[in-house]
Parts: structure tokens; sequence; C-alpha cells
């Protein structure tokens, strides 16, 4: 099993998150890392090949020593984080992840099966200790005992793997976070030693943080500004379904900072989209006719219901 850094340095500089900033996970920034640890792990399969093959024996013995492999991450059956502990990269946090002593959490692991016998390290002890941080920030408490992650109610699972409607328990929780959730390793102690990744492939894009910018986008927008990324993969159905849960909480949020011309502008972009989902023409959204907008939705499609969902916050 082996660690590749991706690009997340200088997290605690990135916690001070500006309130009008919508969040996307480190780990989508650059480009999606199934393709860059896939390069990653057919250089090392280049090496391994080309090592056995200056190795001083024999033709015979070399032809014998077929170096056979498979690569994977995330793309086989495979445990790869109780694989990497047992392989003494790491040890398991509480809150699931391989934590490294000298590079924190925030990596990708990618693995090779082959049938080359390499010696196996010994496994790490856990420094954990009393440290339970994780468990307390998480936004919906998804990690309901150390080491146990409830993978239902955790923000990565909601905004990425699940299809449909978010659950309303979880929406109000979810606050900022339109793609993945970093929230459980930002405050891990361990991540002060995270380091910057050398791979060019994982500098993070330039995507705007503004949440009205990003709601802004098109359709089109979104599939080339997420070209090669991860983020592409959710679609735009449910990064709309996602920023719209994000634009619920930020109209809570700035009706109870009082800033009232905000609120309403938000909302008229909320009744905007509603009314062309509709297929009728925008008027101004005050409260008559966002309840009108509302009650005239008689087909709740996903998107739909969430804007009914965040012009009720
Ligand atoms: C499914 C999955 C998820 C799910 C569930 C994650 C989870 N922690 O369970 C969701 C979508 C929520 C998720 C989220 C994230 N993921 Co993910 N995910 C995976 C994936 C594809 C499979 C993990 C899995 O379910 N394996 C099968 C189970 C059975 O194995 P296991 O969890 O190791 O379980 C063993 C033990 O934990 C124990 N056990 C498990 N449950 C229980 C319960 C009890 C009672 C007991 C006693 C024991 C026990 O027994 C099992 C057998 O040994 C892996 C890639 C892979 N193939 O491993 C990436 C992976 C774990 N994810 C990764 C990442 C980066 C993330 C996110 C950080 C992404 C983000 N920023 O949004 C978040 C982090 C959330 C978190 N705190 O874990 C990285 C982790 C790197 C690292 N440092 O460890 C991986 C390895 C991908 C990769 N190739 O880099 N992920
Ligand atoms: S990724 Fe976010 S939601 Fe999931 S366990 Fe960590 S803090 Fe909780
Ligand atoms: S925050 Fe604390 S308990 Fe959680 S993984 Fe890091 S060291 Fe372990």
């Amino acid at each position: 099993m082996l660690i590749i850094k991706n690009e997340q340095q200088n997290l605690y500089a990135f916690q001070d998150i500006h309130a009008h900033s919508a969040v996307i996970s480190w780990y989508a920034k650059g480009r999606d890392y199934h393709k860059v640890l896939r390069k990653q792990l057919l250089l090392l399969a280049q090496k391994i090949q080309d090592y056995i093959e200056q190795l001083p024996i024999n033709s015979c013995l070399k032809n014998s020593l077929q170096f056979n492999y498979r690569i994977f991450t995330d793309s086989a059956p495979i445990m790869e984080v109780e694989l990497a502990q047992k392989g003494g990269l790491g040890w398991r946090g509480k809150h699931t992840l391989l934590i490294n002593p000298s590079f924190g959490s925030l990596f990708f692991l990618g693995g090779m099966l082959t049938n080359i016998p390499f010696a196996v390290d010994d496994a790490m002890p856990n420094h954990c200790g009393t440290c339970n941080k994780c468990m307390q920030i998480c936004p919906t408490q998804a990690i309901i005992a150390p080491y146990q992650l409830d993978a239902r109610k955790c923000i990565s699972y909601l905004t990425i793997e699940h299809d449909g409607a978010i659950p309303l328990e979880y929406r109000a929780a979810i606050g900022k976070h339109v793609y993945g959730c970093d929230e459980c390793q930002l405050v891990c102690p361990w991540n002060k030693f995270a380091k910057k990744s050398l791979i060019a492939d994982f500098k993070p894009r330039n995507y705007p943080q503004s949440i009205i910018e990003l709601w802004l986008w098109t359709e089109q927008n979104f599939l080339h500004k997420t070209e090669g990324s991860a983020i592409r993969r959710i679609g735009y159905q449910k990064w709309r379904r996602n920023l719209t849960v994000v634009m619920g909480n930020y109209v809570r949020e700035l009706t109870k900072q009082n800033k009232l011309q905000d609120v309403h502008n938000v909302k008229q972009l909320l009744f905007d989209a509603l009314s062309n989902l509709n297929g009728i023409n925008t008027n101004e959204a005050n409260e008559n006719n966002i309840e009108n907008a509302i009650l005239n939705v008689n087909n709740h499609a996903m998107v739909k219901e969430h804007i009914v969902w965040a012009l009720e916050q």
C-alpha cells in the first residue's frame, strides 16, 4: 500500500472560511485522484519492472521472475485503510481514517497486488490517546463511537454518494459543504504535519468561493469547470441539490444576522430558479409570490423540493 499526498497544506489558515463562501473538500480541488494515483502507481510498476531487468542474474532466472501486478485506488473491493494500517503506514484515527505521524491524514491510499513478495512492516501503535476532537466537531455526529462511522450520516456520503433527496434532518448540519467534508481532519492535531504535495495535478483549481457565483453556474459551466475533477462524477443535478441546501443555510444565517436585503437577494435567486423549473416567468420574490410558487410546485422533483426547503429557511 502507498500513501500519496494531495495538495493540502496550511490548513489552519483556511479554517476561518468566509461567511459567503461555499466549502469544497480539499481532496476534490485538484485533478480527480483516481486518475492521478493510477498514473503514479503505473510509474511505480515501471520502476519495479526496470529494477528487475537490471538485476545481475541470468536471463533464465529473470524470465522466471515474471512481474505481475494489479493497481487499485477505490477501484477494487479491497479494505485499503485496514491493509495500510496492517502494513505499518499509520494508525486508524477515531474518525476511521489512516493517520501517519509524518503526514497527518490528508492523503490518498493506492495499492498494488503483486506476485513479488515484499517484506511486511510492523503495524504502528495508535496515538489518538484521549483526544476526541474529530468526534466533537463532526457536524452530523456521524462518528458514533471512537473508530466507528455511520456513513449514512457523513456529509461526504450525503453530498457525494447519496442519490435522491438529502434527508431533512441533515440539511442544516451540512452548512456550507457543497461537496465532501474535511471537518474531522482539519481539527485533528496530527494534520499540523500535513505537507504539500509535489504532484502538479493536485494543484487546487481556481473554483469561485462565493456561494452565489457557484449558484449561477449553468450546467455547461459545471461540466466545463469540473472537467477531469472528481466533482464532475456527481453530475449537475446532485451538485445543484447540494448547492440548494447551502443556499438555504445561507438564507438562515443572513436572517439571523438581520441582513434583510441579502436575504431578499438570495431568495430572489432561489425563486428565479424555481420559476424557471416550473417553466414560468419570474416575478419579484415577495412573500405572496413565494407562497404561490411553493403551492404551485405539484411536481416535487428533487431540486425543486430542495429549493422550496431553502426558501422556507
Ligand atoms: C466507503 C468509503 C467511504 C464512505 C464510508 C467511510 C468510512 N469511514 O466508513 C464515505 C462516503 C462516508 C467516505 C467518506 C470519506 N472518505 Co472514503 N472511502 C470509502 C472506501 C471506498 C471504502 C471503505 C470501506 O467501507 N471499506 C470496507 C470496510 C468493511 O472496511 P473498513 O472500514 O476498513 O472496516 C474495517 C474496520 O474498520 C473494522 N470495522 C468497521 N466497522 C466496524 C464496526 C465495528 C462494531 C467493529 C468492531 C469493527 C468495525 O472492521 C473492518 C474490517 O477489518 C475507501 C477506499 C477503500 N477501498 O478502502 C475510501 C477511503 C477510506 N476514503 C477516503 C477519504 C479521503 C474519504 C473522505 C476524507 C473524503 C472527503 N473529504 O469527503 C471522507 C472521510 C469520512 C470519514 N471520517 O471516514 C480515503 C482515506 C485516506 C485515509 N487517510 O485514510 C480512502 C482510503 C480512499 C483512498 N483510496 O484514498 N468514504
Ligand atoms: S467527513 Fe465530516 S461529516 Fe463525515 S465524519 Fe468527518 S466531520 Fe463528520
Ligand atoms: S482528532 Fe484526535 S481522536 Fe480524532 S483522529 Fe485526530 S488525534 Fe485521533
